[in-house]
């Protein structure tokens, strides 16, 4: 009955499958190569046509033909949203203050904790570095199935705590006017960016905005902020004229859980992650038999009974894993595949911990539902997928801060230095290198 839902249960018994489980866990649809070339005439064409491409590319792409004079949303479209959000939905307009509150109170703590670097030398000056803010960056909001007003506190906050001088939001218009003023941008996105302060919006999305952002009057320092495989695509072909976040992917999620865990939960925690989109990934390992069989059916019935039940179907089917597998290859799967999410539905989780550092946010015990992250609990839900999460970080404070190195010799310093640095120099080749040098040691 629920048989386009049911999952079966499949062993991993043996560390040598490892690599066919996170190849058949990860896709890489954004490195196509269609995508690839669309990408690159869009920005091209940005490059050098400017406005009017990307004004053309919004056209032909969202069915919006956006007048130049009136690019931004205006500030009374912003303060309308937020009044009427106010008026006629006052708890939802609680809910989101109270995710505002504590995505920026996780972004200030973030801040505290980098501190600068200054180390005496002998001679009396000093050497070390300090965090700085970017001048300006582009953070793109999704439109669409994926749009989502907490991605826009997660994306803006931290850049507003890191002290960036100017952000610039990018959102795709609908074809319809929402309000005057704001073309068709969404209304739930100007209220929540009325109340996080954010300024500037402009209704483009897909690869035009991005290339309006780097090449264009903006012209950002760094783009950041989740998207469509178009999206991701033109933000790898962006770096270097800009930087860039990260390369996020369709979500993912890996629950580990033993006999201790609540088949319902979890299964609700994996629909969670399952309904974003057909090509999300939900994995649950367990080397508890009648927990899998029971998360099983749990799935099968809640989904069947979902309204996304089609993202569901399609999901599941694809990327949907019941896994049995004792601890260790538990955690050598989720070490090898680094899911963007790890859920430990564990009796005692902090014994796990120690050894699961690759994936990019962990929750921690059976309270912790990743549905509490996603909307706030505090650490930002934009998090490195498809494997990146290896070796890169969440969004945060950090992405929009560079490290500048300082040397502020004495005197006595560089009088000291020179003799060594010269026969180095010397030894490569370059002696104006230990010329530089020797006059400062010669000098009085
Ligand atoms: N799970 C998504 C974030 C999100 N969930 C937004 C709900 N809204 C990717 O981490
Ligand atoms: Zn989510």
């Amino acid at each position: 009955m629920y048989r386009c839902y049911f999952i079966p249960i499949a062993d991993l018994t043996d560390r040598a499958e490892l690599p066919r489980w996170v190849a058949s866990l990860t896709r890489s649809s954004e490195t196509e190569e269609d995508t690839r070339r669309t990408v690159a005439a869009i920005l091209g064409d940005v490059r050098s046509r400017g406005l009017d491409a990307a004004l053309d590319w919004t056209e032909r792409l969202d069915g919006v033909r956006l007048d130049p004079a009136a690019l931004r949303v205006s500030a009374t479209a912003f303060a309308e949203a937020r009044t009427r959000l106010d008026r006629e939905r006052p708890e939802l307009m609680a809910a989101l203050r109270v995710m505002i509150g504590n995505v920026r109170r996780f972004a200030e703590g973030q801040r505290a904790c980098l501190h600068d670097l200054e180390l005496p030398l002998p001679g009396g000056g000093t050497v070390g570095e300090r965090w700085c803010p970017l001048g300006t960056v582009g953070v793109y909001i999704p439109g669409g199935r994926a749009f989502y007003p907490s991605t826009l506190a997660m994306t803006v906050i931290p850049a507003q705590v890191a002290g960036v001088g100017r952000i610039v939001g990018v959102t795709p218009p609908r074809p319809q006017p929402t309000l005057p003023g704001a073309w068709g941008v969404d209304p739930l996105v100007l209220a929540c960016a009325a109340e996080l302060g954010l300024e500037e919006l402009i209704p483009m999305g897909g690869a035009q905005a991005l290339g309006w952002l780097a090449y264009g009057e903006p012209a950002v320092d760094l783009v950041a902020g989740p998207g469509n495989r178009f999206v991701a695509e033109a933000k790898r072909q962006l770096l270097g004229v800009c930087g860039i976040d990260a390369l996020a992917g369709p979500t993912e999620l890996l629950v580990l859980a033993d006999g201790s865990a609540d088949p319902a939960w979890v299964a609700e925690d994996l629909l969670a992650q399952a309904e974003h989109d057909p090509d999300a990934a939900a994995v649950l390992v367990s080397g508890d038999r009648t927990l899998l069989e029971a998360v099983a059916t749990e799935l099968a019935t809640r989904a069947e009974a979902s309204p996304r039940r089609e993202i569901l179907a399609q999901s599941l089917a694809r990327h949907g894993r019941l896994v049995h597998a004792g601890k260790e290859l538990a955690i050598a799967l989720a070490q090898a595949w680094a899911p963007e999410h790890l859920e430990l539905c564990v009796g005692d989780p902090e014994a796990w911990l120690p050894a699961l550092t690759a994936a990019g946010a962990v929750f921690i015990g059976s309270a912790s539902a990743e549905a509490f992250g996603d909307y706030g609990a505090g650490p930002n839900h934009v998090l490195p997928t498809s494997r990146t999460a290896r070796y890169t970080s969440p969004l945060g404070v950090a992405t929009y801060l560079k490290r500048q190195s300082l040397l502020a010799l004495a005197p006595a310093d560089a009088r000291a230095m020179a003799p060594w640095v010269n026969r180095l120099a010397e030894a490569e080749g370059l002696p104006h290198h230990g010329r530089s040098a020797d006059l400062r040691h010669h000098h009085p």
